[in-house]
């Protein structure tokens, strides 16, 4: 039979109590900002929603859509909101904010991540890119330089795969040539046909022959090894000296 003779803790229990009060409290964090995070992505998706239906509704009710968002009785509030009008009226994109999610729509896509870029983004944490990416969100083009770091939180800063998809509106009839920088792995499709293929040659040319104002169907997929990362997506066509291809000629696919 033993018998304790010490009442109370000794330091030794208590500092196990403190080690693990602070990791019950730290465990607690971590869900809580989870739980945050997801209820702003909530937010964010049924404000833009709600937002997009008053837009589309002026535009059936005026025949054109609103020029402002107050103009369809939409103020910031819980929600920071963002809008464009796509082609000269022919779409609209609404975007809303709720802390550090950000969501749009745009007339004749799906919701998507991201305010009203024009390029859809989606991130894979491996490589090649798997089955399912992580997210897809709306980018402005098709350039990111990432350095030695990650894409997002949500991705690893080696390792990952980026394919963007958007069509081009060529500006001019010609003979255009795409140039593509990427740190490491790269592919690009146009209208579905595989114009480079998968390579780890850092940078590739492609001439192809467009018509004005007839877009075509862009897939490029940058792959991270290790170390930098990188994707510089460029064209030079009659009139126009080797330069990043603009937001302004990428539409939604
Ligand atoms: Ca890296
Ligand atoms: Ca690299």
């Amino acid at each position: 039979m033993s018998i304790r003779t010490s009442k109370g803790f000794t330091i030794v229990e208590l500092l196990i109590v403190i080690v693990v009060i602070a990791i019950l409290a730290a465990i607690t964090i971590v869900a809580y900002n989870g739980i945050r995070s997801s209820a702003n992505a909530s937010a964010a998706q049924s404000s833009v929603q709600q937002a997009f239906k008053k837009v589309e509704a002026q535009k059936l009710l005026d025949g054109s859509y609103p020029a402002s968002l107050s103009a369809a009785g939409i103020s910031n509030g819980s929600a920071t909101y963002g809008y464009s009008q796509i082609d000269g009226g022919e779409r609209a994109c609404v975007w809303a904010q709720t802390g550090d999610s950000t969501y749009s729509i745009q007339t004749g896509s799906e919701m998507v991540e991201g305010q009203c870029g024009q390029v859809l983004a989606s991130y894979y944490n491996s490589r090649p890119a798997g089955a399912t990416p992580v997210f897809t969100r709306a980018e402005g083009d098709f350039d990111n330089n990432w350095g030695g770091g990650s894409p997002d939180p949500r991705i690893p800063a080696d390792n990952f795969t980026v394919t963007y998809r958007a069509r081009i509106v060529p500006p001019v009839t010609g003979s255009y040539t795409f140039t593509i920088t990427t740190d490491d792995f790269s592919q690009v499709f146009i209208d579905g046909v595989e114009v480079l293929p998968y390579t780890n040659t850092r940078t590739s040319s492609v001439t192809v022959n467009l018509v004005a104002n007839r877009s075509v169907d862009v897939i490029y997929t940058g792959a991270e090894n290790g170390g930098n990362a990188y994707t510089i997506f460029e064209w030079e066509y009659p009139g126009q000296a080797r330069v990043s291809v603009p937001s302004s000629v990428f539409r939604r696919p």
